[in-house]
C-alpha cells in the first residue's frame, strides 16, 4: 500500500481513538459555516449575531442570518420568535423598507433567516438603524441599533413611482453569479402603501430586455418576460447572457390589466428604458 493511502487510515484511527477518550461524543457544527459576521447587538443578557455571505448590508436585497446568545449560559436560543423593522432617518421623514418575517433556517437549530431590501442609503454607509424584537420563553424583548448600508457598485434595486400613482420597489434576488448561459432571474417588487408598510405585489408582468450599450446595445435571444410565483412571492423569467461585461437590464412593468406602469421598449431612438437594474460579471 502506497504512504498517501496509508495516511488518511492513519489519521482516521488517530481520531477516532482521540474521541473514544471523550466522554462528550457531540460533535460542534458550525450552524455558521461560510457566513461573515455583520455585528453583533449586545441586550442585556442576550447577543444577537448578524450574519450574511459579505459580512456587510448593501444597498438591494440581503439575506440575513440571526442567532441569539444566552450571555449567562454561553449557548444559542433555539426556540425563539423574531420579528424586525429596519428604518432610515432622512432629514424631513423616516421610512422603512420591504423585509420578510424571520423564521428559523431550514436544518439548522441555533440559526434564523429572512431578507431586507435596502432601497437607498446615505454615501457613507450611514442612516438605517434596525429594531430586533425577540420573544424566549414568553417574554418580549426589544433592542434598537445603528447599522451601516453600504451603497452597491450598480443598480440592483429600484425605487420609482408608477403610472398609476403608486411608489414600487423592485430588487434584483438572482443571479447572483451570472454566466455566460441562459441565466434564472428572479426579482422581488413591493409597493410602498405608506413609510412603514411595503407588501408584495402579486401577479404583475416584468417584460426583460437585456442590453449591452458597450457594445452597440445590442441584446440576447431567448429572454423571457417575468411572471409572478405565488409559492415564495418573486417574479421569474431567463436572462440570457452572451457575454461578460456590464449588461442594463431594461424593464417594463405591466399590472394584471396589461397597463404599462412604468419602462419605455428599447428601439433605435430610445436606447434605454427609465426603469432598469445592472448587472457586471
Ligand atoms: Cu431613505
Amino acid at each position: 500500500m502506497k504512504l498517501k493511502y496509508l495516511l488518511p487510515i492513519a489519521f482516521i484511527a488517530l481520531f477516532f481513538s482521540c474521541s473514544t477518550d471523550n466522554d462528550d461524543n457531540t460533535t460542534i457544527v458550525n450552524e455558521v459555516e461560510g457566513l461573515e459576521l455583520i455585528q453583533t447587538i449586545v441586550n442585556g443578557n442576550e447577543t444577537i449575531e448578524l450574519y450574511n455571505e459579505k459580512g456587510m448590508f448593501e444597498t438591494g436585497y440581503n439575506m440575513i442570518s440571526l442567532r441569539i446568545k444566552d450571555n449567562t449560559t454561553d449557548s444559542y436560543i433555539e426556540d425563539a420568535t423574531l420579528s424586525w423593522m429596519p428604518m432610515m432617518q432622512m432629514p424631513t421623514m423616516e421610512h422603512s423598507s420591504p423585509k420578510s418575517t424571520i423564521s428559523k433556517a431550514l436544518g439548522k437549530d441555533t440559526v434564523y433567516e429572512g431578507f431586507i431590501i435596502y432601497q437607498m442609503t446615505n454615501t457613507d454607509g450611514s442612516g438605517w438603524s434596525l429594531t430586533l424584537n425577540y420573544n424566549i420563553d414568553g417574554t418580549d424583548y426589544s433592542v434598537t441599533e445603528t447599522i451601516s448600508v453600504m451603497q452597491y457598485e450598480n443598480q440592483n434595486t429600484a425605487s420609482f413611482m408608477g403610472s398609476d400613482g403608486t411608489k414600487y420597489i423592485l430588487a434584483l434576488i438572482e443571479p447572483k453569479d451570472p454566466s455566460i448561459a441562459v441565466n434564472e432571474m428572479k426579482v422581488g417588487l413591493f409597493k410602498m402603501e405608506n413609510m412603514m408598510t411595503f407588501p408584495v405585489v402579486e401577479d404583475y408582468t416584468i417584460a426583460l430586455d437585456p442590453r449591452m450599450p458597450g457594445m452597440g446595445n445590442h441584446t440576447s435571444p431567448n429572454n423571457t418576460d417575468l411572471t409572478y410565483n405565488n409559492a415564495d412571492n418573486f417574479y421569474y423569467g431567463d436572462l440570457s447572457l452572451t457575454m461578460t461585461g456590464y449588461w442594463k437590464l431594461n424593464l417594463k412593468l405591466m399590472n394584471t390589466d396589461d397597463d404599462v406602469l412604468k419602462g419605455e421598449d428599447v428601439t433605435d431612438e430610445n436606447e434605454a428604458s427609465s426603469l432598469y437594474l445592472e448587472l457586471e460579471f
